[in-house]
Formats: structure tokens, C-alpha cells, sequence
């Protein structure tokens, strides 16, 4: 009985220590998800979505965001948002650096995920999951919950009232 116990014991100190192994040095936990939201559909037709994170990077060497992906889109990008000649357009952007022990911010006009082929329209009060894949942290699963429609100006002219204001 009390040998039982004793392997017992030991069995579950070498599973924490394996724990406490993993979770040490570079890996996943050296990226932080500050923030995230993705915009609701304004139609139920729409094929196209974004969505936002912000990331805190907490190890003490730059990292990078290669790709991510979502099972609700069959398409995922990373894309940034630029004016040129008073015309806002995006474009795919290759990697994103965030600085040793600095943040990365998404926002509405600037960096986002962009999702193309909406499995099922973006529901507000719904949350969709995006993988993202680091250089060094590696793959890191994020819960997005889906918040508001865009209002005027928006990233991605589903409906073109350029008005925005
Ligand atoms: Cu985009």
C-alpha cells in the first residue's frame, strides 16, 4: 500500500517536472495575446473578414509572425494597410517583427489578419480561432471573439460609401 503511494508520488513529480521543463526557455509562452477582436460580417453574404491581435513579446530577442490560419476562412493573410494618392489599399505582407520585449498592435487601417472565403459569415458575441505561427515562439492558438460591424472607413470596402468621416 504505502509503496503504491511512494511510485505514485514519483510519478507525479516527474510529470511536473516535465511541466516545468517544457515551459521554460523560448517557446510559445514568450508571446502574449494582449488583445483581440475580428469584425462581424455586415451581410450575410460576406466573403471577406479581419481580424486584430495585439502581442506583447516577452523573451529579449526580436520574433516574428510567419503565417496564420483559421478554420473559419479557407484563407488566412497577414496584410497591412497603406494611403497612397489618398487611396487606402492593402497588401500581403511577408512577416511581422515584434521587438524583444515589445508589442506588436493590430488595428482597423493598419496591420490585420485578413480572412478570405468566410466558412460562415462573422457573427458578433461568436469567437473563431487563429493560429499563429512564430519564427522562434512557434505556433500560438488564439480565441477571437467577433465583436461589431465596421463603421465608415472602413479596412476592407465590402460596402464602398466612401464617407467614412
Ligand atoms: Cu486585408
Amino acid at each position: 500500500m504505502r509503496r503504491i503511494l511512494l511510485e505514485l508520488l514519483a510519478a507525479i513529480s516527474l510529470t511536473i517536472a516535465a511541466i516545468l521543463t517544457s515551459a521554460s526557455g523560448v517557446n510559445a509562452s514568450s508571446v502574449m495575446i494582449l488583445e483581440a477582436f475580428a469584425r462581424a460580417s455586415a451581410t450575410p453574404t460576406a466573403g471577406a473578414g479581419a481580424a486584430y491581435v495585439s502581442l506583447m513579446n516577452h523573451a529579449s530577442e526580436a520574433d516574428r509572425l510567419l503565417s496564420v490560419s483559421t478554420p473559419a476562412a479557407r484563407v488566412a493573410e497577414i496584410h497591412m494597410t497603406e494611403v497612397a494618392d489618398g487611396v487606402m489599399r492593402m497588401k500581403a505582407v511577408d512577416a511581422l517583427e515584434i521587438p524583444a520585449m515589445g508589442t506588436l498592435q493590430m488595428k482597423p487601417g493598419g496591420y490585420h489578419i485578413m480572412l478570405m472565403g468566410l466558412t460562415a459569415p462573422l457573427t458578433k458575441g461568436e469567437e473563431i480561432e487563429i493560429t499563429l505561427t512564430f519564427e522562434k515562439a512557434g505556433q500560438v492558438m488564439v480565441k477571437v471573439p467577433v465583436g461589431d460591424v465596421a463603421q465608415g472607413g472602413h479596412d476592407h470596402g465590402e460596402g464602398s460609401e466612401g464617407s467614412g468621416g
